[in-house]
């Protein structure tokens, strides 16, 4: 873990936090600092001791986007064959819940990589935006896909084709953050959601993961089946069994996490 250069990981009970560490640069997102951030977050995901991740930034800057510098000189023919950023979408295949703690500037590649998470919670002065166009780019790592799911078309066109950005209140009206707190609480807010989701059954968690994802990927029926499934099989846990047994007996439950 401590081979990072891009990134500081650490571990606090059964919550892994990972902060972006690139200060001089916004934290802009270089192919160095996606694949140690992927890195981290699949070992986590391996770690049946980790319940939930916490993925943040500075207080300036949560990431001002992929890294324009390391992009300019690149060509089509590079940007294609080596597949550039495509790092981000296997970000998106980690089952363990996800949360971005977000304040300052989450731009771009950034907003991206919030979106990424399953949910995000924003200081006071979080920004978000698509500001890609400005470059003469249009954003790569599913900003269009994700910011229209989020916060509907009218919202997700005008970003998108001005390059304006939002504020935390817009982007908590618009449904694109759970939530707003003072830039100093970020972290204790973020840590507590997370505890909380790790103090669930792991497994448990990652269905319904999976279930509210597949509500983005489907019909409404295929939606509901799949959930069906899912819900059934809760009943094959320890977990299950556990957790209505400690509500029967008034007491709290103890996950064994299977
Ligand atoms: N890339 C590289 N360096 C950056 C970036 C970035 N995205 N953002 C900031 N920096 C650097 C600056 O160059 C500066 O470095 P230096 O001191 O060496 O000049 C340092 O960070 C501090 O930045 P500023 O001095 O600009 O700080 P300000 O507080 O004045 O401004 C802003 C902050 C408004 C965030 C400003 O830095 C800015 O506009 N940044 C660029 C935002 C942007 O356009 N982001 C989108 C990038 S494109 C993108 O994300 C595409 C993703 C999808 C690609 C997928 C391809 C397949």
């Amino acid at each position: 873990m401590s081979d990072y250069q891009n990134i500081l990981v650490k571990e606090q009970g059964r919550v892994g936090i990972i902060t972006l560490n690139r200060p001089e640069a916004l934290n802009a997102l270089n192919a160095a600092l996606g694949a140690e951030v992927l890195a981290a977050a699949q070992a986590f995901d391996r770690d049946p001791g980790i319940g939930a991740i916490i993925l943040t930034g500075s207080e300036r800057a949560f990431a001002a986007g992929a890294d324009i510098k390391e992009m300019a000189p690149r060509t089509y023919m590079e940007m294609y064959t080596q597949d550039f950023f495509s790092d981000w979408d296997r970000l998106a295949a980690v089952r363990t819940p996800l949360i971005a703690a977000v304040a300052g500037h989450a731009l771009g590649g950034g907003c991206e990589l919030a979106m990424i998470c399953d949910f995000i919670i924003a200081a006071e002065n979080a920004k978000f935006g698509q500001p890609e166009i400005r470059l003469g780019l249009i954003p790569g790592m599913g900003g269009t896909q994700r910011l229209a799911r989020a916060v509907g078309k009218a919202k997700a066109m005008e970003m998108v084709l001005t390059g304006r950005t939002m504020d935390a209140a817009e982007a908590e009206r618009s449904g694109l953050v759970a939530r707003i707190v003072p830039a100093a609480d970020l972290m204790e807010a973020a840590l507590a959601a997370a505890e909380t989701i790790a103090g669930m059954s792991k497994p448990i968690a990652l269905m319904a993961k999976e279930a509210v994802n597949i509500a983005f990927e489907t019909s409404l029926a295929e939606g509901v089946h799949v959930e069906r499934r899912l819900n059934h099989s809760c009943f094959a846990t320890e977990d299950q069994k556990e957790g209505m047994a400690a509500f029967i007996e008034k007491r709290p439950p103890v996950f064994a996490h299977r």
